[in-house]
């Protein structure tokens, strides 16, 4: 009976590793292991062996089956392997389809830009708290939580118990927060950059819930106004093109004085006025000199030391580049691509 077994293993594994198809599989399945298959057909001379030899056979017989039901498994899924590789064949001197590369948004492209037109005269890049204490954002930049100044610097504050000496926590609704910051971390000569996000409740075309600034911070011993001019100059040039200059206007910022507006002569008729821009001017964003008393609350001395800052918008001053003509910023926000893939 062993040897019986022992051949209709054989041949049954021999024949299973010659099936190409899912059919013959099929069929050697019902013709080993089927219910009047090879296999209970040996079962039938089982009623002449003694109980020892029974068991024998009984055990040989169930290794047997599963050896096969092991091979028709394997061998399914090599045929099916097969048959599938068949259909993943390609031809490899086909031309193939271009895959589809993503690219920086916008306003990372115009961040960049911006923080190496300043890293290239010894600006640092610095970045600071986008949720931050009233003192940074207000109090220290001598505006009193009851001056009406605030106003300016709508805010979303924060929900959260103040702090004993810094306030309440809000939003930076501008990146000035980073001049006194920048004092704390480093003493003069100072020369920082800070990019940073900003919030403001409001949205039309010219204006978004979140946005960026970009805030430079000079201070250093004998800074005055010239220095301001002359840096917004090259940034003029180097941002905008060779034939860009700046003008300022008198104007009123708590933590500067004086304190300017800075205008951007206009891409088309370089100053001289023309339809689009009326008078020859576009506006770029506020400044002026440090306020004597945001450097001592800064841990500076005003009698030694003097600086100009700026804040700018990212959003605003990238659109204003010629070239491109943007009616809205808020598609900036949407992430629609149809947008987005435009530049
Ligand atoms: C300020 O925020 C001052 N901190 C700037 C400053 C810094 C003055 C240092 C003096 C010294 P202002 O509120 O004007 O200023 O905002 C500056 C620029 O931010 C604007 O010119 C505009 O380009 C941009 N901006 C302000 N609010 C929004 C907004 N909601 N959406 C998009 N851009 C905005």
């Amino acid at each position: 009976m062993a040897e019986k077994i022992i051949n209709l293993k054989n041949e049954a594994i021999g024949n299973i590793l010659e099936a190409k198809d899912e059919k013959e599989l099929e069929r050697l399945k019902i013709l080993y292991l089927g219910r009047s298959g090879k296999i209970n057909q040996l079962t039938k001379e089982f009623p002449h062996f003694s109980p020892e030899e029974k068991i024998k056979a009984g055990r040989q017989l169930n290794e047997t089956k599963k050896a096969i039901e092991e091979a028709l498994e394997n061998q399914l899924s090599a045929v099916s392997n097969q048959l599938s590789a068949k259909e993943e064949w390609f031809d490899v001197t086909e031309p193939s389809i271009k895959p589809k590369i993503g690219h920086l948004h916008l306003l990372t492209e115009a961040i960049r830009e911006i923080s190496s037109v300043f890293e290239k005269i010894g600006f640092v890049r610095v970045r600071y708290p986008e949720v931050e204490w009233d003192w940074y954002a207000f109090e220290g930049l001598n505006m009193p939580s009851t001056h009406p100044a605030r106003d300016d610097f709508e805010s979303f504050f924060v929900d959260t118990p103040a702090h004993p000496k810094l306030g309440r926590m809000t939003l930076t609704p501008h990146t000035s927060n980073g001049q006194l910051r920048e004092m704390e971390r480093i003493k003069p000569p100072i020369r920082m950059i800070n990019i940073a996000r900003c919030h403001r409740p409001n949205w039309d075309i010219t204006h978004t819930p979140t946005f960026h600034q970009f805030e430079g911070l000079v201070i250093d011993k004998g800074i005055n106004i010239s220095h301001l001019k002359g840096i917004f100059d090259y940034f003029a040039v180097n941002f905008f093109g060779k034939d860009r200059r700046t003008r300022l206007r008198p104007f009123h910022f708590q933590f500067t004085e004086p304190s300017f507006e800075v205008d951007i002569n206009c891409p088309l008729c370089l100053g001289k006025g023309c339809r689009t821009c009326k008078s020859g001017w576009m506006e770029l964003g506020g400044s002026g000199m440090v306020h004597p008393r945001v450097l001592e609350n800064g841990g500076l001395d005003p009698n030694i030391y003097s600086g100009f800052a700026f804040g700018w918008g990212v959003e605003r001053t990238y659109i204003m580049r010629s070239g491109l003509k943007l009616g809205d910023i808020r598609p900036l926000y949407e992430s629609d691509l149809r947008f987005i893939n435009q530049f």
